[in-house]
């Protein structure tokens, strides 16, 4: 049975937009799905009744998205990460829909303040960092672009902790992001799959007579999607993110019942619902628990097979699988894919193996994040085999094929072999994940051209020389759309007075505003609004820190997750030396200056979260001296998350962007602060080399050594002594930290900082510091001369065109994806709001 389509109208009163329509709409909502009336009804009650009323307004956009699509059986890209951190979808979906000032209008016309509704929404915090947010924004310029997308990944019930900070220190607080319902998605367990683990293979003859592999799994769960949709600006495009939730099979008690087991069969339900409990909260690290290998396979296979129902959906046939999709890894986590992929297709779909592998090859293709060792992922083969024994079979036949084109083209160079085996075996032996992405792959990029080249160099230089065709740089970008319309409306209407607003979809069109540098009228606007950003951020800090600072100072700010690559300690050394500087004379001529960090440490991390500490007992210390007068001040934002990221970068004078050369993959922060009219002091890392070269190296305030000289620095072999003893100023900054100046005279307190600095300084802040302090001297100096600040600040905006997530998903599309957009009409298969 079939209903019409035409049966279906949309009618005005469930989802028109004019004024009127908005306000019924939510009124309506309140009381129907809320179940509320006003007398009764809470801020998230009103929240939920808003967010409603947006959702019914993407419906028809999300229907007809997935009609299209399905209608003409659109290829379609496939993202696959274990991570999407989305931030509040609210504000976001109103710029989408192009809603947001009629909503608000209709919101305050009911006495109800809109702004406090926005605020409301918490964030379904299903990512880390940079890694998780970078899947955000492509979600975001994929549908911008009209291209037929699902991001594939886990929906985490508790996502990355809330950090509170007491007495200095990260406590870290689970995030129960579920707790009041999520309008946004929708579960569609008519799609649910089945995921099996453990157990053994063996072989049986088919009906032909022909030897087969079979997998005998142990326990099997069941993946169960939730989806949301992921709007395009002012266009019709809903695509879909999907999430897996693990849950018990519906048999799971089936045997422990007649055996009487009743506790051991809840036992089974716990452990299923395990693998989709809680996201691992490390940045850049991995940990080899099972746990994880559980959960990456889990949201692979499911989606995997979700495609595959997809294709027998639209009866495609089943070797076309790379013509319908192409499937990008968000690094080596969803890796297990390559694997996956040729036992579906070759053990039930019963193609070939050279078939299997070519559509495998032709699919899949592979982004690196990062260089450094400690985040290379492998899997002990042991637990591997347990969990997974046909893949590892298969592992091992890939292995086997792929050795032996090696050994013909590398003729004898064990070495090689050795280092690109799909095993490592040189002592306890493990699957090495990087390698199976990109021998399953057909394409491999790095995220910035910095680490593009150096992964040719270092980790798959091996790769690199064996298929050189595949490799290829694509920079990261962010979404205009988030990090300026909807968390800085003020600059954007400035700008928008000005060149109109052809560049929310084309961010290069700002390169207009550089007529402006000269027009002093433009410039005061530009400086009065970032005053007036940075006076509400100061009255937020006023209100949950006690601490005021003064927006005539620099707003110098470094928000990222705290890392010792990152250096946040090497901000410290800085402002510990102004501060002596002030102590050795407190009359000295002084810019003003507002530090502010933000970030959470990875719960296991010892030295990330003795950093907080110090920046808390600095901050502490200068605070509160008489002598400093409040020319200088500290504070350690908590629980930095995307929703807040958002009022911070609009703030920003000045953009910390550190790390050590070589160590920073891209960095997408950076961006985000320069759109925002930040000015960047930075190394020479990642994304950093390409902002300056579009912002212009006079635009930017550059110091440290290169990655280069990093590499030759540590080959000499670096005594980080030899700088301590040869600068006196940075012997009393070590010196003051060591006394216990900054921990009421405990020496021991921050002597793993210290002892880490002096004996080995892995990420080289001795041989950066004094290049780093001259170098926020000049930023000192330069923010004394407004005019020229102002200048720089709109230059920088206008030349970060090229950092849009637009751009970067254009050329994923084009080298890599070979997907054209799709339109999406407005009421395909509806009659129309009327
Ligand atoms: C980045 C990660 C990462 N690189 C392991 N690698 C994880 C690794 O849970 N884990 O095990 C989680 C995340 N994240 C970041 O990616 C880079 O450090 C940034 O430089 C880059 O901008 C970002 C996006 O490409």
């Amino acid at each position: 049975m079939q209903l019409r389509n035409e049966l279906v109208r949309v009618e005005a009163d469930r989802t028109g937009t004019t004024i009127d329509n908005l306000k019924r709409a939510f009124l309506e909502n309140l009381y129907y799905v809320q179940g509320k009336p006003p007398a009764l009804a809470t801020l998230n009650d009103y929240y939920m009744a808003l967010a409603h009323t947006v959702r019914d307004r993407i419906m028809q956009r999300w229907n007809n998205s997935a009609i299209t699509y399905t209608e003409n059986q659109s290829r379609t890209v496939c993202y696959l990460s274990a991570e999407f951190l989305m931030g509040p979808h609210l504000g976001n979906n109103l710029i989408n829909l192009g809603l947001y000032e009629p909503m608000k209008q209709a919101i305050d016309e009911l006495g109800i303040n809109f702004d406090e509704l926005i605020e409301e929404e918490g964030e379904p915090g299903l990512g880390n960092g940079g890694l998780g947010r970078l899947a955000a924004c492509y979600l975001d310029s994929l549908a911008a672009l009209e291209i037929p997308t699902m991001g594939y990944g886990i929906r985490y019930e508790f996502g990355i902790f809330k950090q509170d900070i007491r007495d200095g220190w990260q406590v870290e607080i689970t995030d129960k992001w579920l707790r009041n319902g999520n309008p946004w998605e929708l579960a569609r367990p008519e799609w649910t799959v089945s995921i099996p683990f453990g157990g053994h293979t063996e072989s049986y003859r088919n009906s032909q007579g022909v030897y087969r592999a079979r997998w005998v799994p142990a326990w099997e769960v069941k993946g169960v999607p939730y989806d949301t949709p992921t709007l395009g600006y002012k266009v019709n495009t809903a695509n879909t993110l999907r999430l897996w939730k693990a849950e018990a099979p519906e048999s799971f008690d089936f045997q422990a019942f007649n055996t009487g087991d009743y506790y051991g069969a809840v036992n089974a339900k716990v452990v299923s619902e395990n693998i989709t409990k809680v996201l691992y909260p490390n940045d850049d690290e991995i940990q080899g628990k099972v746990l994880r290998l559980q959960q990456q396979f889990f949201f692979v296979s499911c989606s995997l097979q979700d495609m595959i129902r997809i294709m027998k959906g639209q009866k495609i046939p089943m070797e076309r699988f790379h013509e319908k999709f192409a499937v990008q890894l968000n690094d080596t986590h969803p890796a297990i894919a390559v694997a996956e992929l040729m036992r579906l297709l070759v053990d039930q779909e019963f193609l070939g193996w050279d078939e299997a592998w070519a559509i495998t090859q032709n699919t899949l293709a592979y982004t690196n994040h990062t260089l450094l060792p400690e985040a290379l992922e492998r899997w002990q083969i042991d637990l591997f085999r347990d969990l997974l024994p046909r893949h590892l079979e298969i592992i091992y036949e890939i292995n086997q094929r792929f050795m032996d084109d090696v050994r013909v083209k590398f003729i004898d160079d064990d070495a090689r072999l050795a280092r690109m085996s799909l095993i490592d075996e040189s002592g306890e032996r493990y699957v090495r994940m990087a390698n199976l992405a990109c021998v399953g792959s057909h394409a491999i990029n790095g995220v910035a051209a910095l680490h593009s080249e150096l992964l040719k160099q270092t980790v798959l230089k091996d790769f690199y020389e064996y298929s050189p065709e595949k490799f290829s740089n694509k920079t990261n970008g962010v979404t205009p759309r988030r990090f300026m319309v909807l968390s800085n409306p003020r600059l954007t209407q400035l700008i928008t007075d000005r060149i109109g607003s052809g560049w929310i979809t084309d961010l290069e069109q700002l390169r207009q505003l550089e007529q402006f540098i000269d027009d002093p009228a433009f410039c005061q606007q530009w400086r009065s609004i970032k005053q007036a950003i940075k006076q509400d951020l100061a009255d937020s800090i006023q209100k949950d820190y006690g601490v005021d600072v003064s927006i005539d100072s620099i707003f110098d700010i470094q928000v990222k997750r705290i890392h010792e690559y990152k250096r946040q300690h090497l901000n410290l050394l800085h402002i510990i030396t102004l501060y002596n500087r002030i102590k050795a004379n407190p009359n000295i001529d002084i810019t003003p200056r507002t530090f502010l960090f933000g970030g959470k440490a990875a719960p296991g991390y010892f030295m990330a979260k003795l950093m907080i500490k110090l920046v808390s007992a600095v901050s502490e210390v200068i605070n509160r001296d008489p002598d400093v007068r409040g020319r200088i001040k500290v504070v350690f934002l908590k629980n930095y998350n995307v929703k807040f990221a958002q009022h911070v970068y609009p703030a920003a004078d000045l953009s910390e962007q550190i790390s050590t050369a070589g160590k920073e993959a891209s960095g997408t922060g950076n961006m985000k602060f320069a759109m925002n009219g930040a000015l960047t002091i930075g190394t020479l890392d990642g994304a950093n080399v390409e902002i300056m070269e579009q912002a212009g190296e006079e635009n930017f305030f550059l110091f440290g050594l290169t990655a280069e000289e990093v590499r030759e620095r540590k080959a000499r072999g670096y005594d980080p002594k030899a700088y301590y003893n040869a600068n006196p100023n940075l012997q009393l900054v070590i010196d003051r930290i060591a006394s216990g100046f900054f921990s009421h005279g405990d020496k021991t307190l921050f002597q793993p900082i210290v002892d880490n600095l002096m004996q080995s300084d892995p990420y080289l802040l001795f041989a950066d510091y004094q290049s780093y302090v001259e170098c926020q001297d000049r930023v000192a100096e330069a923010y004394r001369d407004q005019d020229k600040w102002t200048r720089m600040s709109i230059l920088n905006a206008a030349r970060m065109g090229m950092f849009s997530s637009d751009r970067s998903i254009q050329e994923y599309c084009d080298d890599i994806w070979n997907v054209k957009p799709v339109t999406v009409k407005e009421t395909e298969g509806f009659c129309s709001a009327t």
